[in-house]
């Protein structure tokens, strides 16, 4: 990956270098701490803007609140050290990884009287599936793992140690050639990708699996709204393997994927094997929204650089 300058560590600013821990981390032994997945883009003015800040740091918040970690920081400051970690690297256009973990102390897994560390990072990230998978669409496979069951996980928070799961199936994917991996509820209905939420189209319409076992994704909601604007029908509603085999087009959506068509899943081709005319459309009108080209949509962008007149407070 390519390194930046800084890493805002608990408050600070240090060399990227330096931004180290304890081996006895207590999140890097038992997986307890939250992060998020935020991007920024350079728009056609030349600023640069981040997509859903608040609506990232939100998720944050309340991942922690999940898990019962205390972050020492209200929402506001969060915001504003996000934007100024983009701002001192001088990122244009990339990834940004908030992670909110508990540091060294007692081992054990009581650890809710050790230190609560934060730390935003910030670096220049592509495409996740690749410049051609976003063009041409990417290959799937259902995994034989299963996506949390609701009372195993609470998926709604993005936890660190539930991506032990994706990484799994990812692995599998991966091994078995394809570029994703798409993984079942426990009563075997389409739930989500790796680190991707999933729509198929059928009859001009959209489907995407309710919010019980997934991660409540900022883009799946980005491309709601775009589709709700275009007078696209969209059902937030369960479908099964088969109903995803006969699908007219799907994609996956996620900060890091944006949104990548699929063109073919378990080696059956979806569609006519290419990203489809909605998910073109689709995917048009989220790279005008994020680059600033459509003023309607502003309120999601956050522009670096810039005094802002508002800052919640945690
Ligand atoms: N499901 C999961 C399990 C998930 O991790 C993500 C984001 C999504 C859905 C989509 O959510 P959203 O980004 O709000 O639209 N995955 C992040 C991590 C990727 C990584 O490899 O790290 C991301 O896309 O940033």
């Amino acid at each position: 990956m390519e390194k930046v300058e800084k890493i805002w560590f608990d408050g600070e600013f240090i060399s990227w270098d330096d931004a180290q821990v304890h081996v006895l981390t207590h999140t890097l032994h038992y997986g307890l701490g939250v992060f998020e997945g935020i991007r920024c883009y350079r728009c056609d003015s030349g600023r640069t803007a981040v997509f859903r800040l608040r609506e990232h740091v939100e998720r944050l918040f309340n991942s922690a609140k999940v898990v019962d970690l205390k972050i020492p920081y209200s929402l506001g400051e969060i915001e504003d050290a996000i934007l100024e970690t983009i701002k001192v690297n001088g990122l244009e256009e990339g990834y940004i990884r908030p992670l909110v973990f508990i540091g060294d102390g007692a081992m054990g897994l009581y650890g809710y009287e050790n230190p609560v560390h934060t730390v935003i990072a910030v670096w220049p990230w592509g495409a996740y599936l690749g410049e051609e998978g976003l063009e041409k669409g990417i290959r799937v496979k259902i995994s034989s793992y299963t996506r949390h069951h609701v009372n195993t996980a609470m998926t709604k928070a993005k936890v660190c140690g539930y991506y032990v799961n994706s990484i799994l199936a990812k692995k599998e994917a991966k091994d078995h050639g394809y570029d994703e991996a798409l993984l079942l509820d426990t009563e075997g209905y389409v739930a989500e990708g790796s680190g991707e939420n999933i729509f198929i189209v059928r009859h001009g319409e959209l489907k995407t699996p309710p919010l019980t076992s997934i991660l409540e994704g900022i883009t799946r909601d980005t491309v709601i709204r775009i589709a709700r604007h275009l007078q696209i029908p969209v059902r937030e509603e369960r479908f099964t393997r088969d109903e995803l085999y006969m699908a007219d087009e799907a994609f996956l959506t996620g900060t890091a994927a944006e949104i990548t068509p699929i063109r073919e899943v378990d080696g059956k081709v979806i569609g006519e094997g290419r990203r489809g005319e909605v998910t073109a459309l689709i995917q048009r009108e989220f790279f005008d929204i994020v680059k600033g080209r459509k003023p309607l949509f502003e309120e999601w962008l956050t522009y670096v650089g810039e005094v802002r007149c508002e800052t919640g407070s945690g």
